[in-house]
């Protein structure tokens, strides 16, 4: 399915027509992965568009940049209000919006510092991630046999374009062998993560997820279903989790800003728990939906109006 295009794209500044956001082929981007991003919701509630966990993604997209010795040319604050022009721009009541940071044309060879860092902000409407029923029926998902990246070879927590040619491996495999998404292990064969999700257990009253050594994006959805698990008065640990503790888990999940909370009712054709979303991760996900619909108070302050 082609993107639903929006009618601007903010472009370094200024807002430009969706057909003229382009690059040359020689962006370094292109050629080695040099970019960063994010993905952030915007939800319609009844007081109005509203931008979930904003402070949150522009951070981590900072961070990312840090890690990869890359200035941004603008300040958070300028960023983030280019974020919530942008979907007021468009006039957009509910949309995905994927902020990029990339390394643009001048020179080739790895060397990156002579690229200018190029910032663009993309908005489009986009709905159930995997999926139309998945939100409630689940999702059928297979262990990978790709692995995520060890510690010491890309850096797990960063956002980063490059990265994500292991993420296309895990789900060109798992469709291919019919499956709606994979989970990969890490390095060590301990879980590790959905190619564009986080991943939660559960078993009895107890809520369990990697943590960030296993290789992990450190999720904002995650951070969000922790909060959400511990106030609804469940024990949330973080810790190393074998791969055949999915298969025998009560409940299982994941979670990301594309995937939302969506239950996964089956690991490599194994049923999990009742084989469909299960009552932990139901509450979860009706809290999480309440707060980001506007039906229920944002105790959090997750929600930025736009
Ligand atoms: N792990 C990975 C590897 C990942 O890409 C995401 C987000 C997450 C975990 C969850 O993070 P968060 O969104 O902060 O809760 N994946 C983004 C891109 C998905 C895509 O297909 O593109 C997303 O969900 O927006």
């Amino acid at each position: 399915m082609s993107i639903p295009r929006s009618e601007k794209i903010w472009f370094n500044g200024e807002f430009v027509p969706w057909d003229d956001a382009q690059v040359h082929v020689t962006a370094h981007a292109l050629h080695y992965g040099s970019s960063a991003f994010e993905g952030i919701r915007c939800y319609s509630t009844p007081q109005g568009p509203a931008i979930f966990r904003l402070d949150a993604h522009v951070d981590r997209l900072y961070k990312s940049c840090k890690i990869y010795r890359t200035e941004i040319p603008y300040s958070p604050d300028e960023l983030r209000q280019a974020i919530i022009d942008t979907v007021r721009v468009n006039q957009h009541q509910s949309c995905y919006i994927r902020p990029l940071v990339f390394r643009g044309a001048a020179t080739l060879g790895l060397k990156p510092y002579d690229c200018p860092v190029e910032v663009v902000i993309i908005t489009f409407e986009w709905g159930r991630y995997l999926g139309p029923e998945a939100l409630e029926q689940g999702v059928d998902v297979c262990v990978s046999s790709w692995a995520r990246m060890a510690p010491n070879t890309y850096p797990a927590s960063a956002k980063i374009g490059g990265h994500y040619t292991n993420s296309q491996l895990i789900v060109m495999e798992a469709l291919a062998n019919g499956y709606t998404e994979g989970i990969a292990l890490d390095v060590h064969g301990y879980v590790s993560e959905g190619p564009g999700e986080n991943i939660f257990l559960v078993e009895k009253q107890v809520v369990r997820t990697p943590s960030l050594a296993s290789s992990i994006l450190g999720g904002i959805t995650r951070g969000c279903a922790m909060t959400l698990a511990r106030d609804l008065g469940y024990e949330v640990r973080e810790e190393l989790i074998p791969r055949e503790a999915l298969y025998i888990a009560d409940e299982v999940f994941f979670t990301g800003t594309a995937a939302e909370i969506t239950p996964i009712r089956s690991i490599d054709r194994i049923p999990i728990g009742t084989g469909y979303r299960g009552p932990v991760t139901e509450r979860i996900q009706s809290e999480f939906m309440g707060i980001t619909s506007g039906q229920v108070v944002d105790r959090y302050g997750w929600l930025t109006p736009v």
